[in-house]
């Protein structure tokens, strides 16, 4: 009997067909498994997990600074010049939920939109308050996504505030940290660990004025890691100035990564990283759907309350007994 077209709710398109367009290169599918994700939707296990082999190309940059700075503006200008290098880019821009930035994630959606025509361009940005998994995990489960889709590139805007910004550093195969000069004599001052998480620094705004005094700190200030020098790259996005500097440095810090062999070792941390997520995030559902090692927890969270039993005990009760002994 042939389909009949609205009679019914629409199937949902079941993963592996999905996972297959995706590899395919279907932007469409790509967008559908990111919604997934994005909405926690229980399928977004099974689609990671099938999508994981197939991943591993694509060179992640993370992209933090404070609010403002530029970091959109120069991602949307970087994403036309590495596509001029005929590089296949995608974006994944977190939005920042805080209300005095309300203005700008809408400005951010209407100056990327520029680039959604183009085949080799995939630019997502992800609503994920109150993800489960928390913010970073469902971030890069999109950039799982964009790998598989054959990005070369994919491009991450994280918000500039609080764990995040050191966090992507952790993630990223190379992190760019953007700041700007200040105007007037005020002294400038970095937020703590800003030094030691950036691959590539980047002194965008220099179109007004002031650049100087910042670049000279910075390099006064940053030190080789592992071999490698950070760069400050001069940028005024705006007029798209410093761009085709910053792709190459971004292309030199890969290289370097590949001959080193710090990819890998990169590579690695992230796992650890996010094995450790979702262990957390089991654990956080089976206290929320009442299974039976949830009301474990909850029983050893009221003993704890009571003191009698203490946290780190209670902590190695749900480890598997052989890791029971050691604290
Ligand atoms: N003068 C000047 N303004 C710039 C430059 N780059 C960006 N801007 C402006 O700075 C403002 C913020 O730019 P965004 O690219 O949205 O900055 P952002 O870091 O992504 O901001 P959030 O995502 O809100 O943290 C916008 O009004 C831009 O037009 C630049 O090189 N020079
Ligand atoms: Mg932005």
């Amino acid at each position: 009997m042939p389909a009949r077209k609205g009679t019914a709710a629409r199937p949902r398109d079941p993963v592996p067909g999905l996972v297959d367009s995706l590899l395919k290169g279907d932007k469409r599918a790509a967008g559908k498994l990111i919604s997934l994700i994005e909405d926690d939707e229980p399928e977004a296990t099974e689609a990671v997990a099938r999508i994981h082999p197939h991943t591993g190309r694509a060179h992640v940059v993370g992209f933090t600074g404070p609010p403002g700075v530029g970091k959109s503006s120069l991602i949307n200008r970087l994403v036309r010049t590495l596509r001029g290098r005929e590089r296949k880019v995608g974006v994944v821009a977190v939005d920042p939920t805080s209300p005095y930035t309300g203005g700008a994630v809408l400005g951010d959606r209407i100056r990327m939109a520029d680039t959604g025509v183009d085949p080799g361009v995939f630019i997502r940005s992800m609503a994920t308050r109150g993800h489960a998994g928390g913010l970073a995990l469902a971030t890069f489960d999109a950039v799982r996504v964009l790998d598989a889709l054959g990005m070369d590139l994919v491009l991450v805007e994280t918000v500039g505030a609080g764990q995040s910004e050191v966090e992507i550093a952790t993630r990223a195969h190379s992190t760019v940290v953007v700041e700007m000069p200040m105007t007037g004599d005020a002294v400038q001052t970095m937020k703590a660990g800003i030094l030691e998480i950036g691959d590539v620094y980047v002194v965008n705004k220099v179109d007004l004025g002031n650049a100087d005094v910042l670049v000279a700190n910075l390099k006064f200030q940053l030190e080789a890691r592992d071999g490698w020098t950070p760069p400050i790259i001069r940028t005024a996005a705006i007029e798209g100035r410093g761009i085709d500097e910053l792709a190459d440095a971004l292309m030199r810090h890969a290289a370097f990564l590949d001959e080193t062999g710090l990819r890998k070792k990169r590579e690695i941390a992230r796992a650890r990283l996010e094995i450790l997520e979702n262990a957390q995030r089991l654990l956080a559902r089976e206290v929320e759907a009442g299974s039976a090692s949830g009301r474990d927890f909850e029983r050893m969270a009221e003993d704890v309350a009571s003191r009698r039993l203490d946290p780190n005990a209670a902590a190695r009760k749900l480890l598997p007994t052989s890791s029971r002994k050691s604290s």
